[in-house]
Parts: C-alpha cells; sequence; structure tokens
C-alpha cells in the first residue's frame, strides 16, 4: 500500500495491495468519477466536487483484482457517511439468520464476546445483544455509529486496524466470532486489517466475512459495482493467499446471492480447509480466473451495455415519456456518471434513507427524494439503480406497477419489467 502522504486526497498503487507484486494490469478504465456516497447538498453551491481516476486491475502475482487509486478513506468514510444498513429489509433478514446460525454453530451465549467491523447502525449485532450476547461494533462513520449506540449497541468510532487490534487484546478483549461484511473490499491497509483480524480472533473463534465475489461481477457485468470505496474484488484464490499470509486459515465459503453475488468466508486461526473451499479454487483455475485473459473482454462488455442502457434510455425519451430512478445508492452513482445519464434523462431518484433524501447523486446531481415522489408523480417508468434489491423494491412498488407504472433494470442487460 501506497504511502497516504498526510492530508493527500489520494494516492495512485504502484504494486498489489496484496501481495505487493509489481505485475500489475489495468484491464479497465472507467474515467474519473466523483466518489460515489458523497452526495451534494446543492446543486449550485459552486463547490467542485472532487473526482479521482477510477480503473480495474489484475494482479499477475497473487491474481487480486483491483483498483489502482486510493482515495484517503477519512474522505470516503468519516465525514458525513450516508450509508445505513437497516433501510433494507432482506438485508436485515440477511443478517438476522447469519446471527442466528452461528450463535446455534458456536453455542455462544453470555459468556461469549462478538465484535464486527464496519458495524454500521447495529444492523446485524443487535441481533446478539437480543440474545444476551456481548458484543461491540467498531465503524469510523458517526451518524451510523450512533444509530447503533442508540438501539443498544456499544460501537467504538474508529477505524479497525492491527494497532486497534493490539489496543483492544491489551484490554483483555478476544473474540469468539468477528464479523466484517462489505468491509474487507474497502479498507486502504488490506494487510493491516487482516493482520488485525489475526491479532483479536481467540485461538478457537472464527472471522465470518462477507464481500462481493469477483465471478459475478464480472459475468453479469457488474460494472457499477466499481467505485473507489471497492478497492478489491475478490477471487478464493487470492483470499486465500491473503489469509494464509497472516496466519490465518480460509476453511470454509458459502455463496450468497446479496449484492450481486457475495462469498461468505470462515475464516480460523486453525488449518481445516473444506471441499467448498478447495473446489471453488479448482473451478477458478479451470475458468482462468487467477488469469489475466478471463478479464480482457470486460471492457468491452461494459462498453456494449453503456450504450445499450443510453439508447434505451433516450429512445424512450424521445417518446416523450417520463423516467426517474430508485435507489442513490453508491453502484447507482458509478452508474449515471459513467453512462452519462443526466437530469435531461431522470428527474429525480427516490430512496428510503432519510438522510440521503433532500441530496442530490454525485457528478449528476439529479436530486433525491423519498419514495412516496412514485406515486404522486408516476412517472412512467423507473430505473432500478438498486438492482440488488429488485425484488423487494418490486414488491414494495406493486401499486405504482399497477397504476402502469415500468421498471428498467440495467444490469446484467437493460430490459424493462
Ligand atoms: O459495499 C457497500 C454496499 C454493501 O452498500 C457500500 N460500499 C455502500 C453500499 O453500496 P450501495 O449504496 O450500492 O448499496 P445498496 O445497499 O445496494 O444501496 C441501496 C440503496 O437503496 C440504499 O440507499 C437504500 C435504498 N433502498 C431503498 O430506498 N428502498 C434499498 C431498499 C432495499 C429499499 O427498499
Ligand atoms: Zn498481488
Amino acid at each position: 500500500m501506497a504511502m497516504m502522504i498526510a492530508g493527500a486526497a489520494s494516492v495512485t498503487e504502484q504494486v498489489c495491495r496484496s501481495c505487493g507484486g509489481s505485475h500489475i494490469d489495468t484491464f479497465l478504465k472507467l474515467g474519473t468519477t466523483p466518489l460515489a456516497d458523497r452526495l451534494p447538498s446543492s446543486i449550485d453551491d459552486g463547490e467542485e466536487e472532487p473526482v479521482f481516476p477510477l480503473s480495474v486491475a489484475f494482479c499477475g502475482d497473487c491474481s487480486l483484482v483491483q483498483i489502482t487509486e486510493t482515495v484517503n478513506p477519512r474522505i470516503l468514510f468519516a465525514d458525513a457517511y450516508p450509508y445505513y444498513s437497516s433501510f433494507s429489509q432482506a438485508l436485515l433478514r440477511h443478517s438476522r439468520d447469519n446471527a442466528r446460525d452461528l450463535i446455534e454453530r458456536r453455542k455462544l451465549d453470555a459468556s461469549s464476546f462478538v465484535v464486527e467491523l464496519a458495524s454500521n447502525d447495529g444492523y446485524l449485532l443487535k441481533n446478539y445483544v437480543e440474545a444476551g450476547i456481548p458484543v461491540l461494533g467498531i465503524d469510523p462513520a458517526e451518524g451510523p455509529a450512533a444509530a447503533a449506540e442508540k438501539i443498544g449497541v456499544p460501537t467504538r468510532l474508529a477505524f479497525f486496524s492491527r494497532e486497534l487490534a493490539e489496543k483492544l487484546r491489551q484490554q483483555e478483549m478476544r473474540a469468539d466470532v468477528i464479523h466484517a461484511n462489505n468491509v474487507l473490499a474497502h479498507v486502504a491497509d488490506t494487510n493491516g486489517f487482516v493482520a488485525g483480524i489475526a491479532r483479536l480472533l481467540k485461538d478457537d473463534g472464527v472471522a465470518v466475512i462477507e464481500a462481493p465475489y469477483v465471478e459475478p461481477m464480472i459475468d453479469h457485468c457488474e460494472f457499477d459495482t466499481i467505485y473507489h470505496e471497492h478497492l478489491c474484488y475478490f477471487s478464493v484464490t487470492a483470499l486465500d493467499k491473503l489469509f494464509r499470509r497472516h496466519g490465518l486459515y480460509l476453511n470454509e465459503i458459502k455463496h450468497l446471492s446479496i449484492h450481486g453475488g457475495s462469498l461468505r468466508l470462515y475464516v480460523e486461526m486453525r488449518e481445516h480447509v473444506g471441499a467448498s473451499v478447495t473446489n471453488q479454487i479448482a473451478h477458478e483455475r479451470a475458468r482462468g480466473i487467477d488469469a489475466i485473459d478471463y478479464y480482457l473482454d470486460f471492457s468491452a462488455t461494459v462498453d456494449k451495455l453503456k450504450v445499450e442502457l443510453s439508447t434505451l434510455l433516450h429512445r424512450l425519451k424521445a417518446s416523450g415519456a417520463s423516467i426517474a430512478a430508485y435507489g442513490a445508492a453508491a453502484k447507482g452513482a458509478t452508474l449515471i456518471n459513467t453512462v452519462g445519464i443526466g437530469r435531461d434523462v431522470i428527474d429525480f431518484v427516490v430512496d428510503r434513507n432519510i438522510h440521503k433524501q433532500g441530496k442530490y447523486m454525485p457528478g449528476q446531481k439529479i436530486p433525491i427524494r423519498p419514495t412516496e415522489a412514485l406515486l404522486e408523480v408516476q412517472p412512467d417508468y423507473v430505473l432500478v439503480l438498486a438492482w440488488n434489491f429488485l425484488d423487494e423494491i418490486m414488491e414494495q412498488q406493486a401499486e405504482y406497477r399497477t397504476r402502469g407504472g415500468k421498471f428498467i433494470v440495467p444490469v446484467p442487460n437493460p430490459r424493462i419489467v
């Protein structure tokens, strides 16, 4: 990891974030884009939005897929970070089931200790609190951390690191379970983060980590999940090498449909690697996911999708249709800013997250409104930027559809449903 000069907004990596190797081949360039979760508060505040290069590369030594620019984590996650996990019922159900499964599997009780890295608004740890199991959340984002404390989830306002793990260990804190959902791909110091997990975990503890999987990202052209918060796009091959470097073992994986296709990783101090891992690594070798060739067509596939979507939207606009969008999602920011979808096409974006309402999408500055606006305005079409929650959104917006409204789903191929 390149040194982040104090006060620098970003650095361009010269070597691999995981293995430090210098065989880094860029296979996708998305230009420069604004920060996906930095929502302007007004259209004409005259403030220039910072933009950063967004390019994706493959490491020839450890096969890690990664972006080449590291934006200062303070800029990305501390200041006014607007993401609150609890605005998705599907995510809450998913998290509750995960917690209950682990309480069962690890026989957790009042003598146990569960830590979550990037615990956000307490969406997951609250399930352990309800079961009388001691927890600690760690999250650098003030708003979500305060929301967690409010519902009785003790949360430390901090970035997790090797140093913080040492401090907690000195305070006799070691975890039976460490959760880390949608954060391993987000950290500027990937090795320091994993080393910290190794220091904080009990010898017989388990780290249960969720992260998007690179295979569905490439196969389903989920290029909009590429933005500056997502530094790494993991394969099991790359993850296995990363954990072993810190005396940890990826012993089991589960495939999840959430967020366009994710992995749940079970990581321990003792090595007993199961078939779910060895089979997946063999699968990746067979498909060439551990080699650059697998990625070389991705740029052309992305360009094709961008043209198809832009053509569809402009054809509908030309026919006099009105179009809004659903989900002021970070992935939505990548989509609208790399395809060039502005206020001339999308009248407004709706989102249930009250911390996003009244603000604007990065770059294109499309206004964000409450979801009620869909029935108030009844636009002809709604582009689903949060396509990873399509089923939940379709169900929720049944009335809008009954009145004739139609949804446009952009990924893996633009279609009207
Ligand atoms: O990795 C990350 C993933 C886990 O979440 C973070 N870096 C940031 C964030 O990415 P995202 O913003 O693309 O994620 P979501 O969860 O797909 O965002 C969905 C958006 O849609 C949120 O703003 C909430 C909103 N929403 C809504 O308004 N009504 C979501 C659902 C399910 C709904 O019913
Ligand atoms: Zn590498």
